[in-house]
């Protein structure tokens, strides 16, 4: 087994690294792709140093596997070319998400979809991940008719230059901005780029692949994302209306009984998932559950993860776990 990872150098790229390693990944070689101007850089894996090398470079030696997170433009354009080659791209950006013969896979929820006719898959939006990581058992017990979701998330979604932002504020050094304000003593409203409706692109993510993941577009969406001055993970108050009612004992089961779910729920001892605990870690969180009294069937949660492991890297590596264990590759 011959795998790359495009991005290697990146902040998803190196945490790909990292649960590669820790999973102990079944393969024979890693090839670390990124731009030209990393080419050459040396990175360790499992001790041994890496050269890293260019694109072109890592479609000619055919590799069997590419976990790419080096954004869109570079997925739009090279997937294609390593797909023709016959290596089963999965990429993390949201360049396929919502091509209609692409799947958009969380192996703990659909991955039974794929076939080895699957050259690109994609890897849903870290906040879409986590939140439907909590929904899915419960969509199948009691059908989801609405969710509002508001998200709490860290900068590290944003990339290097703004936890660069936010440890720059926090020491009182001036540096480069990757927010149009500051975020340290801050919340800003927007993640990602606006639409035309008002909603940016990360809000719509929430809604569309929400649906596309839970295969189920009658699911009503609203979402507001916020980006706060956190480096852990994403958080998020979720507040859903189901068809039929539930009881919270169960809902509190069925989450227990979730794979990569955990629910820390004890308000006696103020125990509720928070970014400081789910930080490193490859689960989703949930918390603060509790029945919403102003309206039938609906429930309140709050859901937290580590938007670099299960909201990208662990997600990706899980889906190439399934496609080795299930001889799709
Ligand atoms: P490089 O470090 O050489 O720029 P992040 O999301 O943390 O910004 O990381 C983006 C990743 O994608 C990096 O590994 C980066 O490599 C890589 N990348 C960006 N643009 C390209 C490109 N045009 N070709 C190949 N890799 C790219
Ligand atoms: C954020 N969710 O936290 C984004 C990062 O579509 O893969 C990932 C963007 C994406 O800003």
């Amino acid at each position: 087994m011959k795998i790359a990872i495009v991005g290697a150098t990146g902040l998803v790229g190196s945490v790909m690294l990292k649960v590669l390693e820790e999973r102990n990944f079944p393969m024979d070689e890693l090839l670390l792709v990124a731009s030209e101007r990393s080419v050459g850089k040396e990175i360790t894996y499992k001790n041994t140093p890496i050269k890293v090398i260019g694109l072109s470079d890592a479609v000619e030696q055919k590799p069997d596997i590419a976990l790419f997170s080096a954004g869109g433009s570079t997925s739009l354009e090279w997937a294609p070319k390593f797909a023709e080659a016959g290596t089963t791209v999965i990429d993390n950006s949201s360049a396929w998400r919502m091509d209609l013969d692409k799947k958009l896979v969380v192996p703990e929820i659909n991955a039974s979809q794929l076939t080895k006719a699957d050259k690109i898959i994609a890897n849903p939006n870290c906040s879409t991940i986590q939140m439907v990581m909590a929904l899915a058992p419960l969509h199948k017990k009691y059908k989801i008719k609405r969710i509002v979701v508001s998200t709490y998330q860290s900068v590290s979604g944003t990339g290097v230059k703004a936890v660069e932002q936010l440890e720059n504020e926090i020491a009182g050094i001036k540096g480069e901005m990757a927010y149009p304000y500051p975020i340290a003593k801050n919340a800003i409203p927007h993640c990602d780029v606006f639409e035309e409706t008002g909603y940016t692109k990360e809000e719509m993510k929430l809604v569309r692949e929400t649906q596309k993941i839970l295969n189920d577009n009658t699911i009503a969406v609203t979402a507001t994302a916020v980006r706060i001055p956190t480096a852990g993970g994403h958080s998020e108050s979720v507040n859903v209306e189901f068809e039929n009612d539930f009881n919270l004992t169960e809902v509190r089961e069925l989450l227990s009984a979730t794979d990569g779910v955990v629910v820390q729920d004890n308000t006696d001892v103020n125990t509720y998932p928070m970014p400081m605990y789910a930080n490193g870690k490859d689960e989703v969180f949930v918390g603060r559950i509790r029945r919403d009294m102003s309206q039938p069937n609906s429930l309140n949660m709050w859901i937290v993860s580590d938007n670099l492991r299960k909201g990208a890297a662990t997600n990706t590596v899980q889906i190439a776990e399934y496609l080795v264990a299930n001889g799709l590759v």
